[in-house]
């Protein structure tokens, strides 16, 4: 056993993930990892960056996994370094993005007895990965390698599909840790570039699983990973006349049956009661808003709800069919299918609410800067070559709520596996690094603070990144809720204000940092850090209660503004 062995087996393991096609990967220093943190970077095909943190390092893997759609492997050294990257596991798996974990750990002889930075990694993520697996200490003989060949492509097709998550190997290494000969030719991997093992999908083709939608058919669209096809959902609901309640996340909130302010509409009871459907096709993820999903919950309409992974999500049981199929082999069937007949006041009805919602929105609003009116006029600023990376909390309520229906608008991307705050930072610079186009992160000052190590990916990565920061001194969403009359503690225990000057975060992490003051200095502030480069913090200071109330003036005019019959 020597450390040639371990190179080589581990040489042909990156190229397998490199033959499957994986472009990026992320590092960690430490000891026991070096081999794996030398092989990965030194397969010119895998981009390698590098991390202090690994929290911070997997919630990069996390965000550029979700953008590319591709498994990004994450590798760390052995001890607490590996339970740091439990956070972003936990949200890969509920988001399904895939992740291939490679956690460095001492030999079997090195293990429980005292040797040092040694902790039980075995199944150290628990259900949270889809996969584990212990590698073990082998000898670099052709079968060993042809094994760690097959492992990688297995790690990363069981990461990529059915559904996608994430994989985790624990991989023990045996000192020598470095090698002291050049390493021999490896002869064991496929002609012509191929990988070791290719996966075969058979595509699911039961486009409308044997149900027809007709009369009054509301389509709810979710976060979905495959931005082409929100857009060929959108085409398909403006010419077949159905309303498509689109979360900004579904990328299909486009197009004339995108109804944008469904949230608000649905807070109405008389809205809500004269428009229940008779047919709902739900996609994807079902949307946060609670007002949608109580209407949903209270239907006696016909429920189908469409995911490439067949997903289970519904909380109050109403759904009747689950269609295991890509959106796209739906939108076939039913355009394939017998035309589905639909009332023309359907949409109309719909699409004059919307629009007057909107518009009420508009005029409450008006152009001080405020929280909405940043998440609205982001929606508006930003073209489709731009992707919008958004936090949990209120920066994503907002966005749901208040982003306005547009053609060749921003890619919506968010942690909503878990709904954490935490790795938001590193996840929107994972998701900078990969792929065309910048990208704007929104994101509240809690969220901030709570990865504000992530910042370090803007100096030492150098990948840019527009941070527009909603700084109201703490959790504003808090105060939408009961606990904000506990007045013995909301302040300090609940909302948690911490008077922090993000500048300076700005200059020791040389960032550059922009405070404006109106809708027009926002604007021209997020215009020259895209069109700049670099990372800049945009600061928009607002205050939580004024929030509060704000919202629920926008809320009261916008329903006030419905039509009413
Ligand atoms: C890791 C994690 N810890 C705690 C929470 C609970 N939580 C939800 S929102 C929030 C406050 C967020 O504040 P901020 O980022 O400033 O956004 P705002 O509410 O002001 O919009 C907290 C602590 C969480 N979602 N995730
Ligand atoms: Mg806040």
């Amino acid at each position: 056993m020597s450390a040639t062995d371990t190179y080589l087996l581990l040489r042909a393991f990156c190229d397998e993930l490199a033959r499957c096609g994986m472009e990026h990967a992320c590092t960690a220093p430490g000891s026991r990892c070096t081999p794996i943190v030398l092989s990965l970077v030194r397969d010119r095909r895998i981009h390698a960056w590098s991390h202090v943190d690994e929290r911070c390092a997997g919630f990069f893997a996390l965000g550029a996994a979700k953008r590319s759609g591709r498994p990004v492997a994450v590798t760390c050294t052995s001890g607490t370094a590996a339970a740091n990257l439990a956070p972003a596991v936990i949200e890969a798996r509920h988001a399904r993005v895939p992740l291939i974990v490679l956690t460095a750990d001492r030999p079997p002889e090195l293990r429980e007895v005292g040797a040092g930075q040694t902790i039980d990694q075995l199944k150290l993520y628990g259900d949270a990965v889809k996969w584990f697996f212990e590698v073990g200490v082998h000898e670099a003989t052709p079968g060993a390698l042809r094994f760690m060949r097959t492992l990688a492509c297995r790690a990363y097709w069981t990461a990529s599909y059915g559904p996608p998550g994430p994989v985790h190997l624990n991989l023990p290494l045996r000192e020598p840790l470095v090698l002291d000969a050049p390493l021999p030719d490896d002869t064991t991997g496929r002609d012509d570039r191929r990988p070791y093992v290719m996966l075969d999908r058979a595509v699911e083709s039961v486009p409308t699983g044997g149900r027809h939608p007709a009369g009054r058919v509301v389509i709810v669209a979710g976060a979905n990973r495959d931005p082409m096809a929100g857009r060929e959902l959108a085409g398909f609901a403006a010419r077949a006349a159905m309303p498509l309640l689109a979360d900004p996340m579904s990328g299909a909130r486009q197009g004339s049956a995108a109804i944008a302010h469904y949230d608000l509409l649905l807070r109405d009871p008389e809205f809500a009661a004269a428009h229940r459907p008779d047919f709902v096709i739900r996609t994807g993820d079902l949307p946060t808003s609670k007002p949608l999903r109580a209407w949903l919950a209270g239907l006696d309409a016909a429920q189908i709800a469409i995911d490439p992974d067949g997903v289970w999500h519904d909380p109050d049981a109403v759904v009747g069919l689950r269609v295991g199929a890509p959106l796209r082999a739906l939108l076939d069937g039913l355009t394939a299918g017998e035309t589905v007949p639909v009332e023309p006041e359907w949409l109309d009805g719909w699409r004059a609410a919307d629009d007057a919602a909107g518009e009420a929105l508009a005029q409450v609003l008006g152009d001080d800067l405020s929280e909405p009116l940043v998440a609205r006029s982001l929606g508006k600023w930003l073209d489709d070559a731009t992707t919008l990376f958004v936090a949990s909390s209120m920066p994503i309520r907002d966005v749901e709520l208040y982003l306005p229906a547009r053609q060749d608008g921003p890619r919506v991307l968010s942690n909503r596996g878990a709904n954490g705050i935490d790795g938001t930072v590193s996840a929107a610079f994972g998701a900078a690094a990969t792929g065309e186009g910048p990208v704007v992160l929104l994101v509240g000052d809690v969220a901030l603070a709570h990865d504000i190590g992530g910042l370090l990916s803007a100096r030492r990565l150098q990948v840019p990144l527009t941070i527009v920061v909603l700084n109201n001194d703490g959790g504003g969403i808090f105060h939408f809720l009961a606990v904000a009359g506990e007045a013995d503690a909301f302040e300090e225990h609940v909302a948690t204000p911490h008077g922090l000057d993000f500048a300076h975060a700005a200059a020791l992490y040389g960032c550059r940092f922009e405070r404006p003051g109106t809708v027009g200095e926002l604007k021209t502030a997020v215009e020259q850090s895209i069109a700049g480069g670099g990372t800049t913090i945009i600061e928009v200071r607002t205050d939580r209660v004024e929030n509060l109330a704000l919202h629920r003036r926008a809320a009261e005019a916008a329903l006030a503004a419905l039509p009413r019959a």
